[in-house]
Formats: C-alpha cells, sequence, structure tokens
C-alpha cells in the first residue's frame, strides 16, 4: 500500500527546504498517476494549512519544445498558490530553490467557473485578462529528471510565477511571438501557437484535468497555459524577462 500522506510530506518538505530528493518512483515502483494525484493534492494542502491560498492552476507540457526537453508527452497540471507568486520586476532568492528555470507563458485570469470539458468558446468568454508571464519551475527531484507519475506528486514542478500587466482577452492569441530573455539576451523564441496551437486550448485541457483531480477552475483563479518553449537554467543574480507580442512582457531577478 503508498501511503499518500507520507510521499506527501516528503514532496512538501523538499520543496519548503529546497532539499533535492530521490524521485518517489525509485521507493514506490508501483506508484500511479492516480497516486500521484492524490499526492500532490495532500501536499498542497499542507501548504494551505500553513496559511497559503490556492490560487489557480499552471498546465505543463503544452508544447512540443517542453515534452522533448523533459522526455514526458502527457499533459499535466500543477496548483499554484499566493506565496509563489513573485512581483513583476521583483525579485526572489535563489536559496529557495534547488535548481530553478525560466520558461515564457501566457496567464489567464477566470470571471466564471469553467468545469470539466468545455469549448474554447466557453473558455474565451470565461477569461476576464489574459497576460505575459514567465513560470520559475524547480523540480525537487535530483537532477532534474523524473516519471510522468514523480512530476505530477511533485505538483508539476510549479515553484514561482511571474505576471506582467493583465490585458482585455482577444480571440487573436495564437502566433504571437514570445521570447525569454536573460540579462538581455534573447535565449528561447517561440511562438503562442507552440501551445496547442492556440493558448485557449490550454485553458480548455485544464479544466478537463483539473476535473479528473476533483477541481473546478473558480473565478478569479490564474491559470498559466505552459512554457511556449523549453525551460532555462538560472544563475543567481540573473534578470530574466519574457515578451510576448501585444501583450507585453513580465520580468523578475534572481537574487542570492
Ligand atoms: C514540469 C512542468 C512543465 C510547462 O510549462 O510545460 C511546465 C517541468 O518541466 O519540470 O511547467
Ligand atoms: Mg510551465
Amino acid at each position: 500500500m503508498i501511503d499518500h500522506a507520507s510521499l506527501a510530506a516528503r514532496v512538501d518538505e523538499a520543496a519548503r527546504t529546497a532539499t533535492a530528493i530521490d524521485q518517489l518512483s525509485q521507493g514506490e515502483p508501483t506508484l500511479t498517476l492516480e497516486d500521484a494525484t492524490r499526492i500532490q493534492a495532500l501536499s498542497i494542502d499542507r501548504r494551505l494549512a500553513r496559511g497559503e491560498a490556492l490560487i489557480g492552476l499552471k498546465v505543463g507540457f503544452t508544447s512540443r519544445a517542453k515534452m522533448i526537453q523533459m522526455g514526458v508527452h502527457d499533459l499535466i497540471i500543477g496548483r499554484l498558490t499566493d506565496a509563489m507568486g513573485i512581483t513583476d520586476g521583483g525579485e526572489t532568492a535563489r536559496r529557495r530553490y534547488v535548481h530553478p528555470r525560466a520558461e515564457p507563458e501566457i496567464a489567464f485570469r477566470l470571471k466564471a467557473r469553467l468545469e470539466g470539458r468545455v469549448s474554447a468558446m466557453d473558455a474565451l468568454a470565461a477569461v476576464d485578462a489574459v497576460a505575459p508571464a514567465i513560470e520559475l519551475i524547480d523540480s525537487r527531484y535530483k537532477n532534474f529528471k523524473f516519471s510522468l507519475a514523480d512530476v505530477v506528486a511533485d505538483n508539476s514542478s510549479s515553484s514561482g510565477f511571474v505576471i506582467g500587466g493583465w490585458a482585455k482577452p482577444s480571440a487573436e492569441l495564437d502566433n504571437l511571438g514570445m521570447i525569454l530573455s536573460i540579462n538581455g539576451r534573447p535565449r528561447e523564441i517561440g511562438s503562442s501557437s507552440a501551445l496547442l496551437g492556440h493558448p485557449l486550448r490550454c485553458l480548455v485541457e485544464a479544466a478537463r484535468l483539473a476535473a479528473d483531480a476533483g477541481l473546478a477552475l473558480e473565478p478569479g483563479w490564474v491559470v498559466m497555459a505552459g512554457a511556449a518553449t523549453a525551460a532555462v537554467a538560472l544563475t543567481p543574480g540573473d534578470y530574466i524577462e519574457a515578451q510576448t507580442q501585444g501583450l507585453g512582457r513580465a520580468a523578475f531577478r534572481l537574487g542570492a
């Protein structure tokens, strides 16, 4: 029998103390995606018990660039809490992470509930605003290596997020150029159409995957659509900026 609560405590402690651990599947070779989904929920319950608030979800592996970089080919979700937020233009400390990476994303803010199977039109109607965003991912596993179940149990590597200025939603969200720059030098260049062909499809998938985990996307929530490019490893002092054509930019500095 897999002890979900104790595995949730293990990934939660690893995240809280920025300590690398072995993949859960090494000790539990039968770990399934269902187990991992349960472990993720329990690990976030521990954060909520410490006073953090659940403010949304992120979807992962919505682009081929990410699937190829990480060797995982299924869509996943992770939970976002208020404590993971980094102020646009602000700073977060390197010591809070095991091996931080940044990736350029698009964020949606919802004004209506999305639950289960929804259409792209339903998703668009539920969007209050969109923004350029950066996700700071950090696997708690040694060498940033994991199986699908491992990464889901580890809250899908969610660690931090930066959101630029919110703008009114428009259906013209596909084919927007996206650039991730580090210290003013472009490091990854992509397009919003890398995100399942259209970032709104990521919202549709988020609603479906959330329902599998017993959740609905709630009004006021933020949903991150996933990285359009591969993620870039960060070094203390780095200034990270993501720019999305027509939406603007989001940025932060990684402190010591
Ligand atoms: C898992 C998270 C994937 C994305 O945007 O595709 C993700 C990882 O790469 O560690 O956040
Ligand atoms: Mg991401």
